[in-house]
């Protein structure tokens, strides 16, 4: 199990949330969640290996998109997140995590899950 600190390239905090990009949220979320020591620094998009945000560096490696830091941390570190789940919650986590990942896309249109399923009244209090 490595103990190296990982430090995490990210965007800036926005809206109270910690930060503008759901993406770069849930490494961090997962790094908190598993107790992971980790640092963040402003990462720039343009210079990373696929021109997206979140990247991890950890020791030698350079790990980019929250998908693969995750399954990075649980090679590297064990899986404490998901260690109590039975088969059919692993395989449900599996299915609420693809949907959220596929659905709430920021920014580029209105999220598919509040166009398809919130009722016109309650998406314009959102
Ligand atoms: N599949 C990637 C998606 C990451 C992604 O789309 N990041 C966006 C921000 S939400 C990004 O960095 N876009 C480039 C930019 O804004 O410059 C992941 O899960 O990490």
């Amino acid at each position: 199990m490595s103990s190296t600190p990982v430090v995490l390239q990210k965007f800036i905090p926005a809206w109270g949330l910690p930060d503008l990009s759901p993406f770069c949220f849930k490494a961090e979320a997962y790094l908190k969640l598993a107790g992971i020591p980790y640092s963040t620094e402003l990462g720039d998009s343009r210079k990373a290996p696929k021109n997206k945000l979140p990247v991890i560096r950890d020791g030698a490696h350079t790990i980019p998109d929250s998908n693969a830091i995750i399954e990075h941390l649980e090679r590297t570190r064990g899986k404490p997140l998901d260690a109590l789940l039975t088969t059919r919650q692993r395989a449900i986590a599996t299915a609420v995590r693809s949907m959220l990942g596929e659905l709430v896309l920021l920014g580029h249109r209105p999220p598919i899950v509040l166009r398809t399923r919130v009722p016109d009244r309650c998406a314009s209090t959102l």
